[in-house]
């Protein structure tokens, strides 16, 4: 049985990293060390359901990112100061080469802590065995955190005063905040007066922090510990429990253990940041590889038909993404990491496909060995803009309400246009990929929507539209192109 019957016999996914069952939902601590990537999650060994939460660290390695082999769990909760989960963190490399992760505990007595481990041989290539010293917790859960939120420590950094420093989310007097912690020996830990972020009251948690430099012209990633300056910038990237992930660039300040945003109009409510995905991604962890000097995103995608018990697992990774700074320098921009194109096995369609699809038509790509793994690249021409709808201005700020009201089926001037994916032979179950144009003052706006609404016949599943507007110039490159990877 060749991989893909497998995944189709399973229902298993394809691109997206899945352990061989049970529950996984946060990336958790990715690193690449030693010439191999390792890839941490939370993990209920034990079942498919998050459970009573007592969760472990799965870990998994692999050489290129697209092939991954399971070892054994790197923390599971064992003592005092993790006896009810070992929930999420990160890992850092040490000077000397020494692996460490920072992690948060569910102790003894149900508080969240900040608790660290060791690789015990940092020349074993697999990393199999961590440590835990008795010195835990590293970090107590401070008196002024309500609620027992306090959780997530983010990757460390150095700054340039030697000193290493974490952020944790943590919810202070009802305000969800993420709080500086420092340390010359990674063991003893102060807090930083000013908290590194504060949200609003309607906000009181914030899930994994993340906290890393990016580059300002081109798209090279940068180590954690790249201070900022000339040339580097920052983001701040925040998980606010609606299962939506934010992000803001700024300066950050590392003397006073600051973030300044680049964008303060946007004000401290996360919600109304940047979006590293309009679709279903959450609690994403990004780390830095020398190997390809890039910064890599990993994030959680959790299903919604509660299938989990009859199947045998829940939980897959979204595809690794490269990301980097756009020119505008407030943005980000990601792509698949180039290893899956690896996976590319039979070619079909090209330039003898091109076609034309009449206006209301559609055709079938024929000869796709699998529907259950494609990697589809498209560019649609657009030949003629003149009778694209005009945008009533009051959906600039809800294109994802915009996508909802008009579906992929309600014509319009200029589309809609795009994919039907994991169709169904009577089209009744498929997923619309698509995009409209519409002229808005002396220009045009594309909107690009995902329809779930008809993706599933089952009871009980999401049936949305996620959808944004592009930031493309369709009337001076007169086509739109769209990569989709289906699996
Ligand atoms: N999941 C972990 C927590 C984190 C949450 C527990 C985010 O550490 O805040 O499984 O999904």
């Amino acid at each position: 049985m060749n991989g893909i019957e497998q995944h189709r016999r399973d229902g298993r996914t394809a691109y997206h990293f899945q352990p061989a069952k049970n529950w996984q939902n946060d990336p958790n601590g990715p690193m690449y060390h030693n010439g191999m990537y390792h890839f941490f999650y939370q993990y209920n060994p034990h079942g498919p359901t998050w459970g009573s939460g007592k969760l472990s660290w799965g870990h998994s390695v692999s050489g290129d990112l697209v092939n991954w082999a399971a070892v054994e769990n790197a923390l599971d909760p064992t003592a005092d100061f993790d006896i009810n989960g070992c929930y999420s963190g990160s890992a850092t490399v040490l000077p000397g080469g020494r692996p460490a992760i920072l992690y948060t505990g569910k102790n003894a007595d149900n508080e969240q802590v900040q608790n660290v481990a060791f690789a015990k041989n940092p020349a074993d290539p697999l990393l199999c065995e961590w440590e835990k010293p008795s010195c835990n917790p590293v970090i107590p859960i401070p008196a002024d955190v309500t609620g027992n939120n306090f959780r997530d420590p983010t990757e460390a950094w150095r700054g340039r005063d030697g000193l290493w420093r974490v952020g944790v989310g943590a919810e202070v007097g009802g305000l969800g905040s993420v709080l500086v912690f420092r340390s010359a020996d990674f063991l003893r830990w102060e807090r930083n007066a000013a908290p590194l972020h504060v949200s609003s009251r309607d906000i009181p948690e914030l899930e994994c922090p993340d906290l890393f430099p990016v580059a300002e012209r081109g798209t090279e990633g940068l180590d954690v510990s790249t201070p900022g300056g000339a040339g580097v910038t920052h983001v701040l990237k925040l998980s606010d429990l609606a299962r939506e992930d934010h992000y803001m660039v700024g300066r950050y300040d590392d003397a006073a253990d600051t973030f300044v945003p680049a964008e303060p109009e946007r004000g401290v409510d996360c919600r109304s940041w940047r979006r590293f995905d309009h679709g279903h991604l959450y609690a994403s962890k990004s780390f830095y590889e020398a190997r390809k000097k890039r910064r890599v995103l990993w994030a959680w995608v959790d299903e919604t038909d509660g299938g989990g018990v009859g199947r045998g697992w829940a939980g897959i990774q979204a595809f690794p993404r490269a990301l980097w700074l756009d020119g505008d320098g407030k943005r980000l921009v990601q792509w698949p990491v180039e290893e899956i194109e690896t996976l590319r096995r039979n070619r079909v369609g090209g330039v003898e496909w091109a076609t034309e699809v009449e206006a209301g038509g559609r055709k079938e790509i024929a000869g796709i060995v699998s529907s259950q793994q494609a990697d589809v690249e498209v560019v649609f021409e657009i030949a003629n803009l003149e009778e694209a709808e005009t945008l009533d201005p009051k959906w600039l700020v809800d294109p994802r309400g915009l996508c909802a009201e008009k579906g992929a089926s309600v014509h319009g001037g200029v589309g809609p246009f795009g994919l039907l994916v994991m169709a169904s032979g009577d089209l009744e179950e498929h997923t619309a990929v698509f995009f409209r144009v519409f002229r808005h003052l002396d220009t045009y706006k594309v909107l690009m929507c995902t329809d779930l609404t008809q993706s599933s016949r089952k009871e009980g599943v999401l049936k949305t539209s996620y959808g944004a507007f592009l930031d493309v110039d369709v009337e001076k490159d007169k086509f739109i192109s769209l990569r989709t990877l289906v699996s």
